[in-house]
């Protein structure tokens, strides 16, 4: 049946015994992952997001990892689909954005200077009628102030219904949250929502980042991206850094906000916190230079 459905409207698939099997893997998956959430098994990386201008992280994007019992460490890409076909979207969500603010608050408590950490936030999330009172109750439960956390929105999620979205991001605007458009370029995106949307960030696509240097096609997107991002008074963030080429292309561009693995993969709390302690002096301009 979910097979058929996902095909499309009046589409048929047959039965196959080895579906059975499937779906009570999948099944089993999926008791798995509603008692992570409720429990133990989920973590959240950090990955950091470093100014090219002063050499520092200036913050990081949180990313969730499941720890499954029997089939190891599981990226999103393992288990987010499996939520949301199963109704599960919208509490790994609330999960996520607890865990980000008990991290922060864990680090406000040790003395450490902490950075605004960027949660991802799934379409499901942000059509909940009470988005904005649940996302201030989660973060304010924690002990946390919603300017520490910024809510990554897609492209997508933001066009369902752009009049709604307006106003839900202006108010959790007036909280205090900062709103980021994720994935800038790859979705539907109308330029005459997007003036009228009251976001801070601006973070161009990793297939845009690869191969923006010289004068390909994507350097000139990306180069449109920043430019845009100026003229809307938007931070603009590169996502996706893996060569230092690609770095001092977007440096030299007026993109010095960086993130991607050149500078760090997603790390644990702990190697995040260690970063943070270095007194975030980590240069990574001065690994930027060293990369010949
Ligand atoms: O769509 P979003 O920007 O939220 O995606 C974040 C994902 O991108 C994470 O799964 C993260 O591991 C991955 N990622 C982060 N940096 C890089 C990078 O430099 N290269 C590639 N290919 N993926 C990256
Ligand atoms: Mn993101």
């Amino acid at each position: 049946m979910y097979a058929a459905k996902t095909a499309g409207p009046s589409s048929s698939r047959f039965f196959a015994d080895e579906m059975n099997v499937a779906a009570s893997a999948k099944l089993e998956l999926e008791s798995d992952l509603r008692r992570a959430i409720a429990g133990e098994g989920l973590q959240l990386y950090f990955q950091p997001k470093v100014d090219l201008a002063t050499g520092r992280v200036i913050g990081a994007e949180a990313l969730v990892r499941w720890q499954h019992p029997r089939r190891g460490l599981l990226t999103p890409l393992q288990f987010v689909p499996l939520a949301e076909e199963c109704g599960l979207i919208v509490a790994l969500g609330d999960w996520v954005v607890a865990a980000a603010a008990a991290q922060l608050r864990a680090w406000t408590e040790a003395g450490i200077e902490t950075v605004c950490i960027a949660v991802n936030l799934a379409s499901p999330s942000f059509q909940q009628p009470d988005i904005v009172d649940r996302l201030v109750g989660i973060v304010r439960r924690a002990g946390v102030a919603p300017r520490q956390i910024v809510l990554d929105l897609t492209e997508s999620l933001l066009m369902v219904d752009g009049e709604r979205t307006i106003a839900v991001l202006d108010r959790l605007r007036e909280q205090g949250f900062g709103l980021a458009l994720d994935d800038f370029g790859t979705g539907y995106s109308s330029l005459g929502y997007l003036k009228r949307f009251p976001l801070d960030e601006l973070k161009i696509d990793r297939s845009f980042v690869s191969d923006a240097s010289g004068d390909s096609k994507d350097a000139a997107i990306v180069l449109s991206i920043i430019e845009l991002g100026r003229h809307f008074g938007m931070r603009v963030v590169a996502e996706g850094v893996e060569t230092a080429e690609q770095a001092r292309f977007l440096l030299a561009k007026g993109c010095p906000i960086q993130q991607g693995f050149l500078f760090s993969r997603p790390l644990p709390a702990a190697d995040f916190s260690a970063l943070l302690q270095s007194g975030r002096g980590n240069d990574f301009r001065r690994q930027l230079a060293a990369a010949g």
